[in-house]
């Protein structure tokens, strides 16, 4: 029986490019799903979120998908406890609909996916693909494989280059979750600092802050709480792919003690806080977070 060959690099391209086109073909069925789903099931995700029905929705649609790809090997979503099986190949981890909370007053969500090469729950640097999809006034996705980050517009399933992604050298923006009554002191003395340089744009879904961060330069973060010293994002389906898009456009993401792409994996569910955007808003951080 011929060994299993080692995929090669160009092999790796294709099933990366292979996932996000798959993800972009599905974005008209999904924008059209969330009609008539906006409100809450009585179940939870696995991280105790109450479920709306296009979460559930979205990561049916999106397993369906992604799961019957060759060189998938896991599917793993924030919305089910445990991966699913798909047979040989990558891992997968899905953000089916981030910033579901946004659907009751219609604001932008999205979603968010990382291609990593290995069992989950898994480090950053195992990560060979990521990106995220905006369900904004127009479908936009912006793909990193390697050092270089691009941001498509999608136009009936079809990705249509728009621009290579580069973090701006002059921020612009902030947006910082939780809030000032659950920041700790050192991150509410930093806060005052970027507060009085930057203007504020916090829309309270992941992928529409960290994009208007990579448009304009800036700083998103959602720090470690007096409540919530992890913070709220998970690092497999939020944090890492975030990070590894941020480090392809030129920015940087940590926990506020090291590289989020350093951060221990240890359950797949685990939290972590996050700070991304221009290095040098970062290297400005207090040590004591
Ligand atoms: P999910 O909707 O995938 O659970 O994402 C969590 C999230 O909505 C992020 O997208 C966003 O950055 C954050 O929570 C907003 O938190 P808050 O509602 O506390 O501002």
């Amino acid at each position: 029986m011929s060994e299993q060959l080692a995929p090669t690099d160009d092999d790796i391209d294709r099933i990366v490019d292979d996932v996000f086109e798959t993800v972009a073909d599905a974005t008209p069925e999904l924008r059209r799903s969330i009609r008539g789903r906006r409100g809450e099931t009585d179940d939870e995700n696995p991280s105790g979120d109450r479920q709306l029905e296009a979460d559930q929705q979205f990561d049916r649609l999106l397993v369906d998908r992604l799961g019957r790809l060759d060189g998938v090997g896991t599917y793993a979503s924030e919305e089910r406890d445990d991966p699913v099986d798909c047979g040989e190949g990558v891992s997968l981890t899905v953000d089916p609909l981030d910033g579901s909370s946004n659907l009751k007053s219609n604001n932008l969500v999205g979603t968010i996916v990382g291609v990593y090469d290995g069992e989950l729950p898994a480090s950053g640097r195992n990560l060979i693909g990521a990106g995220y999809v905006v369900y904004g006034p127009t479908t936009t996705m912006v793909q990193a494989r390697g050092d270089a980050a691009v941001e498509y517009e999608v136009v009936d399933g079809e990705r249509r280059p728009l621009r290579p992604v580069d973090l701006p050298d002059d921020p612009t923006v902030f947006g910082f979750g939780g809030g000032d009554d659950e920041w700790v002191s050192a991150f509410e003395r930093y806060a005052q600092e970027i507060r009085s340089e930057l203007k504020l744009r916090y829309g309270g879904a992941l992928v529409g802050d960290v994009n208007q961060v990579l448009r304009y330069g800036g700083v998103f973060a959602y720090p470690t709480l007096e409540s919530r010293e992890e913070g709220k994002l998970r690092l497999q389906f939020e944090a890492n792919p975030m990070a590894y898009i941020l480090r392809a456009a030129g920015g940087a993401a940590t926990d506020g003690d090291r590289s989020i792409l350093d951060v221990s994996a240890e359950e797949l569910h685990q939290r972590t806080p996050l700070y991304v955007g221009n290095k040098e808003l970062l290297r400005r951080l207090p040590d004591e977070l």
